[in-house]
């Protein structure tokens, strides 16, 4: 049997604060891992001494890191304001030092002030794991009646404000603050912690910028870092959007297959690519996730697989890796189809998962316990197999 393009099993590792070790990792089938300077401000350089203390690390467990996730933006390039030209030549910096280091894949995200987001961290599903969900009317209850951000009504039907205000009236000061902190003070892998005067300041700094204005935004910052990326061997993977829709009135440009057209189409290189997540394309009925693979397979250089089940009042939480409504049989197929092609081992990781048996009682980072990642990844481990063998055994 043919067994060289076999997608690379990896998970997210945190750093030393991680409650799931190397060797948790390594015992999940992993060879390798997906990890970041946490510790390092956004903007600075991670210095060639840092990178390599943590690859000492990880290699020390017998893993090799092998993707940056994340390396972030700056949001004053998101804006493109005060000193943003500074903060792109620091970011040069720093991909001229992972690829120094050896390291081969960077991802990033250019989603505005907040990265990825939920209303509820521990949603119980019927067999009493818990899961992450996003509830549209609890959101939209936390942007009117607690953040209470300035014209928020105006982005909303009076539909949805009427559910909103009901919904507002269940929740109690736990549920408040649980809402609240999740948005306000991000979710593991994002950087930044806000208070609500801070946020509502961010936010005021977009009024201007739209979704074309961030557009261009984006496209500028690509022309100045694909060229470096190009000579250094490096491969950029941006994440799209999660959830893929603007929220707090904020733009969000990678959303959609024509998002992502438009960004290859800006700076077409091999080393301008994606961050294949189905979890957060895939909570858009209208994204083809299968049909996305096959079109710009080449410019995937790492992948998220999960998946969301949505309802019909815009609500999701995250399902079980092979259930829900990503067809990961599909995506698998047409990733398999991708690797034997471009004759590569793409990285992937199981995204998320279910807290759930002993996990249930311990302090956990929301998604990332070892559990339910294990479980996600053993079932698309077996998936990709079956695939490989029918096609090519
Ligand atoms: C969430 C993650 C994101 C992702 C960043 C990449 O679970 O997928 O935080 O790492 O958006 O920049």
């Amino acid at each position: 049997m043919r067994d060289k393009y076999f997608m690379e099993q990896t998970m997210r590792w945190f750093g030393p604060n991680d409650p799931v070790s190397l060797w948790d990792i390594r015992q999940a089938g992993c060879t390798g891992v997906v990890s970041a300077l946490h510790h390092v401000d956004i903007g600075e350089v991670w210095s060639i001494e840092e990178i390599n203390k943590r690859k000492a690390q990880i290699e020390a467990a017998g893993l090799t890191w092998t993707v940056i996730e994340s390396l972030p933006v700056h949001e004053d390039i998101k804006k493109q304001n005060n000193n943003f030209l500074h903060w792109i030549e620091n970011y040069k910096q720093s991909l001229r030092n992972v690829a120094a280091c050896g390291l081969k894949v960077v991802t990033y995200n250019f989603m505005p002030i907040l990265d990825w987001m939920r209303t509820n961290l521990a949603f119980e599903m019927p067999d009493k794991s818990l899961a992450l969900r996003f509830e549209k009317s609890a959101f939209i209850a936390f942007d009117l009646f607690i953040l209470k951000r300035p014209n928020a009504a105006d982005d909303y039907a009076q539909k949805e404000i009427d559910k909103a205000k009901i919904r507002f009236s269940t929740m109690n000061e736990f549920e408040k603050q649980v809402i609240s902190n999740s948005i306000l003070q991000g979710l593991p892998g994002s950087e930044e912690k806000f208070t609500f005067s801070e946020m509502l300041e961010a936010i005021n700094h977009y009024k201007n910028i739209d979704a074309v204005k961030l557009k261009t935004h984006l496209f500028f910052f690509l022309k100045k870092i694909v060229p470096i990326a190009e000579e250094l061997g490096l491969k950029m993977a941006i994440h799209p959007d999660d959830p893929p829709f603007p929220i707090l009135g904020l733009p969000r440009i990678v959303s959609t297959e024509q998002d992502v057209k438009d960004l290859i189409e800006s700076f077409p290189s091999p080393a301008n690519g994606l961050c294949f997540c189905t979890g957060s394309l895939g909570v858009r009925a209208d994204n083809d996730l299968s049909g996305m693979v096959k079109r710009w397979g080449n410019h995937i250089h790492f992948i998220h697989l999960r998946s969301t089940k949505r309802d019909e009042e815009g609500n999701f939480f995250e399902a079980d890796h092979l259930s829900g409504d990503v067809d990961m049989y599909s995506v698998v197929k047409e990733i398999v189809h991708i690797m034997n092609d471009r004759k590569i081992s793409l990285p992937m990781r199981p995204d998320h998962g279910h807290q759930m048996l002993d996990d249930l009682n311990k302090k956990t980072n929301p998604g990332y316990s070892a559990i339910g990642r294990l479980k996600g990844l053993a079932e698309l481990r077996g998936l990709e197999l079956g695939i490989q063998r029918s096609l090519y055994n």
